[in-house]
């Protein structure tokens, strides 16, 4: 029988190539959208006739609930979000609303209307923030560093707390930082990919940047959403850490990716406070064991892979204009 799933940040990074792996697998994919003054397809343009799509906000339980109706899910994953750690300190309440109370909208809406649906909620590296403990695992204590860290951390109790109130099967999965040639333009990997490729081209002569030394487990986005899928296949619900195991510094991911066009960074970057942030998350590294154990799940494509995906594809995209 055709399962179907909902989802929700479909037209985000990671809701792109979830709903790819889905549509290959066969689901009925339901994809919730939210009104934008201009809609932006760019991540589903390929595969935007092969979702269904329902006008809804996670900020807005009501357009939630008619989400589950209308899609009566066997699955929902939960990936909407203010993803931007940067911008969650200007706007705090919004980050909120969204990533964190939009959480406790999606499982209500599941818990009222179809609540056998499985549930995956996008929890986040970021929680662990000030880290307790390297490497960073399931039991490592939470001490998130920015109000998004902070919000996500609810979302991630809340799910937990559905789970062990109403007996939902409510996974959440922890991931590290993971990238792609559709990583929205101002995360770090996207921004050094793609003026690598400009500065390449005599597109751009400079790139601002904030801290160079902090230190993130980069992964490729198109292996994690197959953890996502195989959270929710297990026989009970639980949570789970998704990670490459290496750590890189900004600096590293720079030298990466301006080699690969031939030139030095160093002649390129100017450091501009306005990226450095209130407060910092100094170094991530995730310990996947549990995953790779029960989920059988592994990486698939390396960090230098990733960073040369991600210029090549930008010195495509900038040479045709895109
Ligand atoms: P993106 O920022 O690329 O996508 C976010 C998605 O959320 C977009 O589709 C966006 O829609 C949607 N969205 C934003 N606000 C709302 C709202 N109020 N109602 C409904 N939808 C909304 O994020 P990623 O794909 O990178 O990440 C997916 C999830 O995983 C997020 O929850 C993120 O916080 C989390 N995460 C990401 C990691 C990563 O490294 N990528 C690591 C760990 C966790 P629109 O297109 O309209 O803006
Ligand atoms: P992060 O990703 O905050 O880890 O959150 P981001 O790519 O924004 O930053 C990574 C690190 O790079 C440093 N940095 C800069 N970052 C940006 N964006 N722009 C700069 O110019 C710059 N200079 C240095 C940052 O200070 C930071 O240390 C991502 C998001 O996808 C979250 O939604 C997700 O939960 C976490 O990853 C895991």
């Amino acid at each position: 029988m055709t399962k179907s799933a909902l989802i929700t940040g479909v037209t985000g990074q990671d809701g792109s190539y979830l709903a790819e792996f889905l549509l290959e697998k066969k689901y009925k994919v339901y994809g919730l959208r939210r009104r934008t003054s201009t809609p932006n397809y760019e991540n589903v343009e390929h595969i935007k006739d092969q979702i269904e799509w329902i006008d809804g906000d996670l900020t807005d339980l009501s357009s939630l609930i008619r989400a589950v109706q209308e899609s009566q899910p066997d699955e929902v994953y939960n990936l909407g979000a203010q993803s931007f750690v940067a911008t969650s300190w200007p706007q705090p309440i919004a980050t909120g609303e969204i990533t964190a109370m939009g959480v406790t909208n999606m499982l209500e809406a599941v818990r009222i209307v179809k609540p056998s649906a499985k549930f995956y909620q996008a929890s986040s590296s970021e929680m662990f923030g000030k880290v307790q403990e390297t490497p960073q695992k399931e039991t490592t204590p939470f001490w998130p560093r920015s109000p998004y860290g902070a919000a996500k951390m609810y979302g991630h109790w809340i799910t937990v707390n559905y789970r062990e109130s109403f007996n939902m099967f409510a996974c959440s999965g922890i991931l590290f930082n993971h990238e792609s040639p559709r990583r929205g333009m101002e995360f770090v990997t996207r921004k050094v990919a793609n003026a690598a490729a400009r500065i390449k081209l005599g597109l751009q002569n400079e790139l601002r940047m904030g801290n160079l030394d902090a230190k993130r487990d980069w992964g490729f986005a198109g292996d994690y959403v197959k953890a996502m899928w195989l959270m929710l296949q297990q026989d009970t619900p639980d949570d789970y850490v998704i990670s490459s195991g290496e750590t890189h510094t900004v600096e590293e991911l720079l030298e990466i990716a301006f080699n690969y066009v031939g030139l030095n960074w160093r002649d390129y970057v100017v450091i501009d406070e306005k990226f450095v942030r209130p407060a910092e998350v100094d170094l991530l590294l995730g310990d996947c064991s549990k995953a790779k154990e029960r989920l059988g799940w592994k990486l698939e494509v390396g960090f230098k892979e990733l960073v040369e995906m991600m210029v090549e594809s930008d010195l495509n995209k900038n040479a045709k204009g895109s």
